[in-house]
């Protein structure tokens, strides 16, 4: 333990006394790991001159101000099989409503279904800090026979590569029975979240909320509160564990059940007339008069985009995935999984509840879905408990609201003046934080993806080697591809052990150097990379290669970076895939009207037969993935690792940072394998 405690002191710069400590919350408590952590921060504080003290974590949730001493928050987190509507909830099912605040009680849909959680929530606990403070999270796996991995979603790990959590890339996964301590500083600002990065754990209930408030927000002018209780984390929930389509059960078909809102929603199946009414909704409260910034995560793991209205408010955009734009009013906010949106509510209404409408859309249009919660102005006589069972039913599918102003909808074209609907793309950045040389210089790589869900029928599956897959319905079995290669986990962890690479040539393997016997033709299985040198200027052009139109887009996140968008738009139609791709190469150009100051971002959806451009410095070294943000599409094969720089470039994890791989002993005796 010591050994532990004398990592991590170095790690974090550590600095002051933390005496000051009283009552820890139960739950972060870690037992001895504090009382080892105070009496190495006060033997080291003497040496310090900046103030640097250990707070729970919860206590790190403050406004943050200039110059002000930046916080280490520790949070201890136990993973968990566990159950929504399970035992905690006692007589929740039965319409005992106090029953359903128990503290461990996971409401979720209302339905009983096993699922992970961390700390016996859902969203994971939230980490609220300022920019500068420094995350700790010490997590024990006690799920049973299964390893995980947590990833933070928007922070670029530029000083600890190894904390991105991303399974044989950055780290071992975490083993039943044992912890891993992510450590890291939170540069980001924005609103970020982290989720699972393992299996499909994050489909089942390991996501949480992890914001980080910037003291110096140049949109601070639009909003007079930033409250953490104003986080909206929008998920898809399923009656069952999600692992029965990957790969899949023939007589299910694949679809999202329910949507939650800060892990809360209703259950309904208009099919079989059940409907859950008995469990709690979120609410959101405001004060008339008064501005506040939302910040909306689209943690989704299907393929349903969300479509987000606030019954009789507007929404003003003011920053996505952490990258500050300018103004922008919506009426109606669509976003996919990975995205993050914040906006500034004006509570400008007459005084009363208004409903907060989710609605699955795309491929979800047909399984009519929608999640639920409140936004009120009741005072405070009214308990927020009371608000969470409203008297009044919600409105009914078939009476949607006017899409009015429309941000992001996947079948809208982009650039389009004066029209309502406006993409992700005519954002516009502000002036401060425009990178002339990025926008202005020619890329010195330019990186051509096609992604792509392949229909895989039995030919293809059934054979030896045994591929991943997911079913979506009866014999409809897909398998994620990028470039028409589906990718194949390295069997260890290629940025802390690269000494195990030891011929490039076999480890990997992109769309002009391909496994022996697997062509363009096929779809080959091989651990995808693409390098790219330090410091290089390169542009993705991102391209959907499926050949049918379809309410169907990808999301693509970049791990280790952020990106500008420099364009985004739909393909020739019924062009060859061969035309299609020299249209691409021919648009060398940053596309207007927002050519000026195009926004940041880590994660955009490629629209369906359409393609986006997207441009970064690589200026962090190391092994990146780069996928779809859907789970099965990831899962089943829809990504690729980015080497930025060579080995010896890269930052080297501490010396005892775990390491794994495989291990198999010469057989001894008669026989060849
Ligand atoms: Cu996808």
């Amino acid at each position: 333990m010591w050994k532990i405690a004398a990592t991590l002191l170095i790690a974090l710069d550590w600095c002051s006394p933390i005496d000051s400590f009283y009552g820890f919350p139960l739950i972060t408590e870690p037992k001895e790991v504090w009382n080892i952590l105070k009496e190495n921060s006060s033997a080291t504080s003497r040496k310090r001159d900046q103030e640097t003290r250990v707070y729970p974590g919860e206590e790190c949730d403050r406004q943050c101000t200039v110059g002000e001493p930046s916080r280490v928050c520790y949070f201890h987190w136990v993973l968990e099989n566990y159950s929504a509507m399970g035992s905690a909830c006692w007589d929740c099912l039965r319409g005992n409503r106090a029953h359903c605040f128990h503290s461990q009680c996971i409401t979720a849909s209302g339905m009983e279904r096993a699922m992970v959680a961390i700390n016996r929530k859902m969203p994971g606990p939230p980490i609220v800090v300022c920019r500068g403070d420094t995350i700790v999270v010490d997590v024990s796996n006690e799920m049973e026979g299964m390893s995980n991995t947590i990833h933070w979603h928007g922070f670029h790990q530029v000083e600890s590569p190894w904390m991105d959590g991303v399974p044989m890339l950055t780290q071992c996964p975490i083993a039943p029975g044992t912890s891993f301590r992510y450590s890291f500083r939170a540069d980001d600002p924005g609103t970020q979240w982290y989720h699972s990065h393992s299996g499909y754990h994050m489909a089942n209930g390991h996501l949480g909320v992890a914001v980080v408030r910037n003291p110096l927000d140049v949109n601070a002018d639009l909003y007079d509160y930033d409250l953490s209780e104003h986080v909206m984390l929008l998920s898809d929930w399923t009656l069952d564990s999600v692992e029965r389509w990957v790969p899949g059960q023939q007589s299910t078909q694949m679809k999202v059940d329910s949507i939650l809102i800060n892990g809360r929603g209703r259950y309904s199946n208009e099919a079989t007339g059940d409907k859950v009414d008995y469990v709690p909704l979120t609410v959101f409260r405001v004060e008339h008069g008064k501005r506040y910034r939302f910040r909306l995560i689209s943690g989704g793991s299907q393929y349903c985009p969300f479509q987000l209205q606030i019954e009789k408010h507007q929404k003003t955009i003011i920053s996505t995935d952490g990258g500050a734009v300018k103004p922008h009013a919506v009426d109606t906010l669509i976003s996919i999984s990975g995205e993050r949106y914040d906006f500034v509510l004006t509570a400008n209404q007459p005084p009363g509840n208004y409903w907060i409408r989710v609605r699955g859309i795309g491929f979800c249009n047909i399984q009519r879905v929608e999640g639920f919660a409140i936004l009120s102005y009741a005072d405070s006589s009214v308990s927020t408990e009371k608000l969470m069972f409203p008297e009044q039913a919600p409105p009914l599918y078939d009476s949607p609201y006017p899409l009015g102003r429309t941000l992001n909808h996947h079948m809208t074209e982009c650039y389009t003046e004066g029209d309502d609907f406006a993409c992700a793309a005519d954002l516009e950045s502000h002036e401060v934080h425009r990178d002339r040389e990025l926008i202005e210089s020619k890329p010195d790589v330019r990186l051509f993806l096609g992604f792509k869900v392949i229909e895989a029928d039995n030919s293809m599956l059934f054979k030896p080697p045994y591929t991943k897959f997911a079913t979506v319905r009866n014999k409809f079995n897909t398998i994620g591809v990028a470039n028409n290669i589906s990718f194949i986990s390295p069997s260890f962890p290629l940025l802390v052990q690269p000494e195990l690479i030891v011929d490039e040539n076999t480890q990997f393997c992109n769309n002009t150097h391909l496994p022996a016997g697997c062509d363009q033709s096929h779809t080959c299985y091989c651990t995808h990379r693409l390098q790219v040198r330090y410091n290089d200027l390169v542009e993705f052009v991102l391209y959907d290669t499926a050949f049918e139109k379809q309410d169907f887009y990808h999301p693509f996140h970049l791990h280790g970076h952020r990106f500008i968008i420099t364009d985004m738009g739909k393909l020739p139609v019924e062009a060859t895939k061969t035309r299609r791709l020299k249209f691409l190469q021919e648009r060398e150009f940053i596309r207007r009207p927002n050519s000026h100051n195009p926004p940041y971002k880590d994660t955009i959806s490629i629209p369906n037969e359409g393609y986006v451009k997207v441009r970064f410095r690589a200026n962090n070294a190391g092994f990146w993935l780069v996928h779809c943000h859907f789970e099965w599409h990831l899962g089943t094969g829809m990504g690729l690792v980015l080497q930025v720089g060579e080995t010896h470039q890269m930052l080297k994890a501490p010396r005892d940072f775990p390491r794994c791989g495989n291990y198999g002993t010469e057989l001894q005796g008669p026989g060849n394998f």
